[in-house]
């Protein structure tokens, strides 16, 4: 049954001063007539005071307060009962049980929001959204996820459909007179509106690498030789002192991963083992950890101590050693502090201290500008792509308003060619996840009076 009535708890379990638990579908109001003393549903939105009350008992289990939110003004789109009770381990427990005893049943994980796309309230995208702001552990996540859930990726890709519309309506005469040389749209014009929407669409999925990283945060990988300076600047990077620091060169023998927030964006750090030819048998097994990481870096961040002597052949190792790495490499000097250290910045080089903290918020900011530069450069009104299943639907749509025109361009005929074009908001629908099949050919006749 798509439509029973479910109960959950939406708060963590565990000690708080509250617990919100939701209960919904249809008869969600009989239901909680059974277990709510002097339940109302009227007004609608509105709190009320309530005893919950076992059904088959009788046993107070919370004196709560209760709104009712009428189907299909509410989050799911059904009749919902919102009840605030006491926190703690048991009390919400019991609630739920007492609620389940009056006839619900236990919902399903993200079953609330999964009717609320069946019933219209939320597109798949908004749903994806909810689920990313609740998992946002940074600012720049939390953003991302609040402008889709207000559509603003939803309502770029109506955008775009509508391009399509609007582009399959501009050859909608040759589809229905293929025999006539010349339709009343010169070819420009269909081949003007076929760049725009490929440009929109090439736009949109620009922005997918640093979408799926701001979800997933960007793999910043520390690298540079035995006691450069790494974990130190790991963990002053962190915030917190995570990985042994010593003075001996090769204290670090195993790759340490930690979250981080720089700038607002999400990292994943990864503090290395300091590389060189070693001839201890873990260390050299903790550098070929390093060389494992290093492969998958979103970002390296090479530690340079310019005044430990390693002098031309030091300068050697690291160009071999960079032009090695894919990913961009962020250079820093470490230890300026330390009399005889470089503090300028000669190759555009940034330079820190870990004792000072000199140079540690230019490099903040440096990471940041390197693993999210596009996102900054966009702002927060753009839309961005932020899942795998984003860019293939994407993708796909691409491909097929590209074969569009390589149809077009190799003579075939009209009606054949617009396949393309449906296949491609076929994609787009998907990716919505609103389906409306026969809107294609609606609007097409609407938009394009032929008039003969
Ligand atoms: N004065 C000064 N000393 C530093 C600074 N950063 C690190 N050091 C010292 O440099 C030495 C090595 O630091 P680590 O952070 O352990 O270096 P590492 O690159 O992780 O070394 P390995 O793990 O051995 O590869 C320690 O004695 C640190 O205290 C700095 O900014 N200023
Ligand atoms: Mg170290």
């Amino acid at each position: 049954m798509l439509s029973d009535p479910i109960v959950a708890l939406a708060t963590p379990p565990g000690r708080s001063a509250l617990a919100l638990i939701r209960l919904s579908g249809r008869g969600a109001f009989d239901v909680a007539a059974r277990a709510l003393r002097s339940f109302r549903p009227e007004p609608p939105r509105t709190v009320h005071r309530v005893q919950v009350v076992h059904p088959a008992t009788g046993e107070v289990r919370d004196d709560a307060l209760a709104a009712c939110f009428p189907g299909p003004r509410s989050y799911t789109g059904e009749d919902l009962v919102e009840i605030s009770t006491h926190g703690g381990l048991l009390v919400p427990a019991a609630v739920v049980a007492a609620l389940a005893a009056a006839g619900a049943r236990p919902a399903a994980p993200g079953e609330f929001t999964r009717r609320a796309v069946l019933n219209g309230k939320l597109d798949v995208l908004q749903a994806e959204a909810t689920g990313d702001l609740i998992e946002a552990g940074s600012p720049a996540q939390a953003r991302r996820a609040l402008q889709q859930l207000d559509r603003g990726l939803s309502t770029r890709l109506e955008r775009l459909r509508a391009d399509l519309l609007e582009l399959e309506a501009l050859i909608a005469y040759d589809i229905d007179f293929p025999d006539e040389d010349e339709g009343p749209v010169a070819p420009e014009r269909v081949e003007a509106a076929w760049t725009a929407v490929r440009d929109r669409l090439g736009q949109l999925l620009a922005t997918a690498p640093e979408g799926e990283r701001l979800r997933e945060g960007a793999l910043l990988v520390i690298a540079g030789r035995p006691n450069a300076g790494k974990s130190s600047l790991f963990n002053a990077l962190l915030g917190t002192e995570r990985a042994i620091v010593t003075e001996v060169p090769g204290t670090t023998r195993d790759a340490i991963e930690a979250h981080a927030v720089l700038e607002g964006f999400p990292f994943r750090l990864v503090d290395t083992a300091g590389l060189r030819a070693s001839q201890d048998r873990v260390e050299r097994i903790g550098i070929e950890v390093s060389r494992k990481y290093l492969a998958a870096a979103d970002l390296v961040l090479f530690c340079e101590d310019e005044g430990a002597g390693s002098g031309a052949r030091g300068h050697r190792e690291r160009d071999e050693f960079l032009a090695n790495v894919a990913a961009p490499v962020v250079l820093v000097q470490t230890k300026i502090d330390l009399a005889n250290r470089l503090t300028t910045d000669p190759a555009n080089q940034l330079g820190v201290s870990v004792v000072t903290g000199a140079g540690l918020a230019n490099l903040r900011r440096r990471l940041a500008e390197t693993a999210f530069g596009r996102l900054l450069a966009l702002g927060d009104v753009e839309p961005v792509v932020t899942r795998a299943r984003h860019r293939t639907a994407l993708e796909r749509a691409l491909a097929e308003v590209n074969a569009f025109r390589n149809a077009r361009a190799e003579g075939v005929e009209a009606a054949a060619t617009a396949t393309h074009l449906r296949a491609a908001m076929g994609a787009l629908d998907d990716l919505i996840g609103v389906v409306t099949p026969d809107d294609v050919l609606d609007r097409v006749f609407a938009s394009f009076c032929i008039g003969k």
